[in-house]
């Protein structure tokens, strides 16, 4: 890169348009804080966003021009974030998240420091991916409901104009439908489209497919999906007009809007998951069936409340088991056991009751990958039928295009098979094949449980989950805190002679599984571990714990006082966020 001179003979038009829109939206100053293109994409206050959305528009266009002028997709969102947070995600031609050699351009792009700078930082990427300008590039974008969507989205477009890229607006989306209508535009051409690029293509995918997998059975009793007072609201909304009438009952709360300030409120997906806990608004009786989406619906967890209002909650991991133990019997009455490879992919957050029931009773293979939802999507996509999710809600199921010709081209061999044949399709067309879909979600559980005959109650009762706890660790450098690789983060390499020490405290305690990995989305070291007893587990987290913290405080006082300084600072400036600090853990 060093070596790098750029090529002032190409046409230059961009060149100067690129120029001229660092003076238009200049970047914030964030002292010697940089930015970063994480598991989320760009996430922050959305005030310092306004650059960053301008550079967004320019890499998403070289993009398009490197993938051969397929379409590109720029989700505008913070997720479970609060409401002055904002953020932004590119989406790859087949709806997957952007390649991972590309998210160090799109994060030098947005360290620019200067026009010129990013001027050359432009031609620098022409120059090593070899694009040709002359090509047409497309962009599509979609935005949920935050206030500050409507500013950033001009300076995303004035990235795009700059760059002559073309593009289309779709106003508000929830995430997977964004990631929905860029695999359906470039597959438009193809012998299988994935779907009519629209919104209303996307509500009738699911409603058709939904319709056909609930022919013979209809939901008990009413489902009440908590939205977050974000985005998930108006689109479930619409969604329920497609769907077919009398065969599931969808009650929504939280769907206010126009308040922008309670967008995810103590409320949504990620409030129940980390706080363990309803919405303060759940008013529903014994065994009533309660989920809640996040601020972009692409994640979703269930819960209810036994008797003696006691709080039980069904996470991904629930989703998961329950999705592959349905799918792993449809695969087998449809006569096609010999010829599907079935997995369940998790992370080592996954409840070990969770993974116990996924090899002994479903008998499938389970797979562990580090954090992150694209690990777990690369490690699902290696299967014929791959069901992954985290524990925090966010998951699908990826049916392999071998295993759709296969399910296509099987010949029933009695009413049963085909019976259970057609469910499977209908299955495949209803799972978003893109990324976890929290609406798309929710009718896949709901035609589960319909089939099932099951409430929640039989539901939680397939395993119970072991004693579990996640604490955090504020430390002076998370960066020391290595995993070692291919251990999916369950072990660490540094700082050295750590793990031979949380490994003799682990031993100690009968099914005690405790892991340290540093977060990848906030500035601290994360704590989980899980034990026969709930006193066990307690004990062990909390002795981990303070290992983590006295090992931090070894390092030496000058830097520690810097650090501090730095961590103010950078609060000051909004550019510390993260999700909510789990207290307890998903019992
Ligand atoms: P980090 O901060 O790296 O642990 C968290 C979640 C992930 C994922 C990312 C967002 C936990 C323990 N970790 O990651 O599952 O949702 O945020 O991409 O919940
Ligand atoms: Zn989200």
């Amino acid at each position: 890169m060093a070596n790098w001179e750029p090529n002032w003979d190409a046409n230059g038009k961009y060149e100067l348009a690129i120029e001229k829109g660092f003076a238009d939206y200049p970047r914030v100053d964030t002292k010697d804080k940089q930015f970063t293109y994480g598991t989320a994409g760009f996430r922050m206050r959305a005030d310092l966003l306004d650059f960053v959305f301008f550079t967004v528009g320019v890499i998403a266009s070289l993009r398009s021009r490197k993938m051969s002028s397929n379409t590109i997709g720029v989700m505008i969102t913070a997720s479970h974030n609060k409401a002055e947070d904002n953020g932004v995600k590119l989406v790859d031609p087949m709806g997957e998240m952007l390649s991972q050699d590309w998210e160090v351009w799109a994060a030098s792009f947005a360290n620019a420091r200067n026009g010129t700078q990013l001027k050359n930082q432009y031609m620098q990427a022409v120059a090593q991916w070899k694009i040709d300008q002359k090509k047409d590039a497309y962009v599509i974008f979609a935005r949920d409901t935050r206030p500050s969507g409507a500013r950033l989205v001009k300076a995303l477009v004035a990235g795009l104009e700059a760059t002559g890229t073309k593009y289309v607006d779709f106003g508000y989306a929830t995430t997977p439908q964004l990631h929905y209508l860029v695999r359906s535009t470039n597959t438009q051409d193809q012998p299988e489209p994935y779907g009519e690029v629209s919104e209303e293509g996307y509500y009738k995918k699911l409603s058709q497919a939904f319709t056909t997998a609930m022919r013979y059975t209809k939901a008990n009793g009413p489902v009440t999906v908590d939205c977050a007072n974000g985005v998930g609201a108006p689109k479930l909304k619409e969604l329920m007009k497609y769907l077919p009438k009398d065969v599931l009952d969808i009650k929504i709360v939280n769907d206010k809007i126009e308040q922008a300030d309670i967008l995810n409120e103590k409320c949504g997906a990620d409030f129940v998951k980390t706080q363990q806990r309803a919405p303060p608004d759940f008013d529903g009786k014994a065994y009533d069936r309660w989920c809640s989406l996040d601020g972009d619906a692409d994640r979703i967890v269930y819960y209810f409340h036994s008797e003696g209002s006691q709080f039980k909650l069904l996470d991904g991991d629930r989703i998961a088991t329950l999705a592959a133990s349905f799918i792993g019997d449809l695969v087998r009455k449809s006569g096609l056991e010999e010829s599907m490879k079935l997995a369940v992919v998790q992370t080592a957050y996954a409840n070990g009751a969770s993974t116990r029931y996924c090899e002994q009773n479903l008998k499938l293979k389970v797979e562990c990958t580090p954090t992150g939802v694209k690990h777990l999507h690369h490690v699902a996509a290696r299967y014929d039928i791959g069901v992954y999710f985290e524990a925090n809600g966010h998951g699908t199921v990826l049916f392999s295009s071998r295993a759709l010709k296969t399910i296509h081209r099987h010949e029933p061999q009695s009413p049963a098979q085909l019976e259970a044949l057609e469910t499977l399709k209908a299955l495949a067309d209803l799972i978003n094949q893109t990324v976890g879909d929290a609406l798309s979600d929710l009718l896949l559980v709901e035609v589960v449980l319909a089939h099932k005959e099951w409430t929640v109650k039989e539901w939680l009762a397939t395993y119970n989950d072991l004693p579990n706890k996640l604490a955090k660790v504020n430390v002076n450098d998370r960066n020391v805190y290595r995993t070692v690789e291919s251990t999916a983060e369950r072990k660490l390499e540094s700082p050295p002679g750590i793990q031979q020490k949380i490994d003799e405290m682990v031993n100690k305690y009968k099914d005690g599984r405790c892991f340290v990995r540093a977060s990848g989305t906030e500035d601290a070291v994360r704590v989980y571990g899980e034990a026969a007893e709930v006193y066990d587990v307690e004990d062990m987290v909390g002795k981990v714990t303070e290992l983590i913290s006295s090992q931090s405080s070894r390092d030496i006082e000058p830097r520690l006082v810097r650090r501090e300084e730095r961590r103010t600072q950078e609060e000051e400036m909004g550019l510390r966020r993260g999700p909510r600090d789990p207290p307890f853990g998903n019992q």
